[in-house]
């Protein structure tokens, strides 16, 4: 997979990406990813890429000159799946649609900032809008790591067996069973009899039930989504 992201702040997204999993998946070159910093599509040699909005109201628009110098010169060296844009103001993401992006090819990001992009950016050139969920960030681009994450760990091959993406929270739309490592008495807190006792059938049906029972409590919502399915 190629993502191409394009950012006000390359600096601010590029630390993630150079850590723990995500430097493994490109290390293994099973994503490339590449920052494209808008300042460098300016509209004057001042660097402006934004403006104030038409009929007034605060907070600067990026502009959609820049954006879309950018965008052409990408999309004129190969066929993207999607061109998403991060904004409050979109579906939130979920693992459905991170396992969906993670078998694309390539993948351009946009990431707002200020009040966001001119709205004919996302007329124009935007396939897919996505938000991380109901709260505003200051831009994008941490969402857009958040977004990179969630897909890039799904890549066939990313995650080893030690870190199999099959048992995750939310997989299977339930969130994940506890978990307990050595010593199975610490300070008088005991571990499950059950996840001692080498019975692997009854282990896993005490996990689904603990699934179930924490999912319930914390996310029925999960539950519900679950039955519109069938
Ligand atoms: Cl994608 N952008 C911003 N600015 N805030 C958000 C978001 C995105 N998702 C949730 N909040």
């Amino acid at each position: 997979m190629r993502i191409d992201i394009i950012t006000v702040s390359p600096e601010l997204m590029k630390s993630p990406f150079e850590h723990s999993i995500l430097k493994r998946a490109q290390e293994k070159g099973k994503v490339e990813i590449h920052f494209h910093d808008l300042r460098e599509y300016a509209i004057n040699k001042y660097g402006k890429i934004d403006d104030y909005q038409f009929g007034g109201g605060a907070g600067m628009v990026l502009m959609m000159e820049p954006i879309d110098k950018c965008l052409s010169q990408l999309m004129q060296k190969r066929k993207y799946d999607e061109v998403i844009y991060m904004t409050p103001d979109a579906p939130s993401l979920n693992q459905q649609m991170a396992n969906s992006l993670s078998a694309k090819e390539n993948l351009i990001i946009l990431t707002g900032h200020y009040k966001g992009v001119d709205q004919r950016v996302r007329d124009k050139f935007v396939t897919k809008e996505v938000s991380i969920g109901d709260y505003v960030l200051s831009g994008g681009e941490l969402a857009a790591v958040v977004l990179c994450d969630a897909v890039i760990r799904l890549i066939p091959g990313v995650l080893g067996d030690e870190t199999s993406a099959l048992t995750d929270s939310f997989q299977d739309n339930l969130l994940a069973p506890p978990v307990y490592t050595r010593p199975a008495d610490y300070k008088g807190m005991k571990v499950p009899d059950i996840l001692l006792s080498g019975n692997f059938p009854k282990i896993d049906e005490w996990r689904h039930e603990q699934a179930l029972k924490r999912t319930r409590l914390i996310r029925p919502d999960l539950l519900e989504e679950e039955s519109l399915d069938e």
